[in-house]
């Protein structure tokens, strides 16, 4: 594997400062030299810098609208580039409205469909008309859903992006923070959701099963993992801005990374709303940024049973 580290400091998409500087943490975590001790190839292309946008009233209920639609424009710029020189993208935020510019960027460089894995307590897939907060982070799906285009109206410095993912080609894991419009959305395009109510049900091995099983159905696609550390339970992960009791597990959240790497077709990672300011103490934001490592870690080759290099011999 080659990863091709991007950094996204980027807060607009929802009020809270400080997931700003969840890259930065994250690499102080050691993150770029565990994937070499794996095996990984890394190159990291730094942070981006975002454009300062001076007058960026509400479009509707769209807040910051110009800020966030150029910085994912940038962002998808760079997860093309980084594509198109052959890496893995992993996109560290930042909030999750960085998802647009992501999944843009790499169906771009991947040409054709992408599946689309969504780990979350949340959907966001509010359209700009349902959302409740007029936070892009919780309406970063409804951008990119092929079905839901005609319900997006124009916001300025949105008009770049097309919808490029099919609903079919969705698959949630650990919702538990739906708000109405939003489930009447995924009920009414069909999107696969493994809430944290299928996790309790079926076990998360049935789930990642179920959801390798469905989405082979029909033609291997490359798949994006867009992975919201909110996911996680927040007494494991609780330096993040919309913290929901109930979560996942750090064993449950380490296997579907486990599982998604062995398909063979992870092509894109997100891991967002890492915000060390959220942490009340040193030890909560290490426990958060530590766990978000180890989910990168995962993605990308890690087993708890044990590695050893492809070659080795004895001694
Ligand atoms: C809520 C909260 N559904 C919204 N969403 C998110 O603002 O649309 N919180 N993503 O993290
Ligand atoms: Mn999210
Ligand atoms: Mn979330
Ligand atoms: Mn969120």
């Amino acid at each position: 594997h080659s990863v091709g580290i991007i950094g996204a400091p980027f807060s607009k998409g929802q009020p809270r400062g400080g997931v700003e500087d969840g890259p930065d943490r994250i690499r102080s975590a050691g993150l770029v030299g565990r994937l070499q001790a794996q095996g990984c190839g890394v190159k990291d292309y730094g942070n981006l810098r975002f454009d300062d946008v001076a007058d960026d009233a509400p479009a509707g209920r769209v807040m910051r609208p110009r800020a966030v639609g150029s910085a994912s424009r940038t962002l998808a710029h760079a997860v093309f580039t980084a594509k198109t020189d052959g890496h893995t993208p992993v996109m560290l935020g930042g909030d999750h409205s960085l998802a647009i510019g992501s999944i843009h960027g790499h169906a771009a460089a991947a040409g054709g469909a992408l599946s689309v894995v969504w780990v979350d307590a949340h959907a966001d897939i509010n359209t700009p008309l349902t959302t409740p907060t007029g936070n892009v982070h919780g309406q970063a799906m409804s951008y990119l859903v092929r079905e839901l285009h005609s319900k997006i109206p124009a916001i300025p410095h949105f008009s770049w992006i097309k919808p490029c993912v099919s609903a079919k080609d969705i698959v949630y894991i650990g919702l538990r923070d739906v708000d109405p419009e939003e489930h009447f959305i995924l009920k009414h395009l069909g999107i696969k959701v493994f809430s944290m109510t299928e996790v309790d049900g079926l076990g998360i091995a049935r789930v990642m099963e179920e959801t390798c099983d469905y989405l082979f159905s029909d033609a291997k696609k490359p798949i994006h993992l867009s992975y919201d550390i909110d996911a996680i339970d927040p007494l494991l992960a609780p330096a993040t801005g919309t913290p929901v009791v109930g979560g996942l597990t750090y064993r449950e959240g380490i296997y579907i990374t486990e599982q998604i790497c062995q398909t063979g077709l992870l092509s894109a990672v997100d891991l967002v709303e890492v915000n060390p300011k959220q942490g009340t103490t040193e030890a909560q934001v290490l426990s958060t940024v530590q766990t978000a490592v180890d989910v990168l870690l995962g993605c990308f080759g890690r087993r708890r049973g044990g590695n050893h290099p492809a070659g080795y011999r004895l001694p």
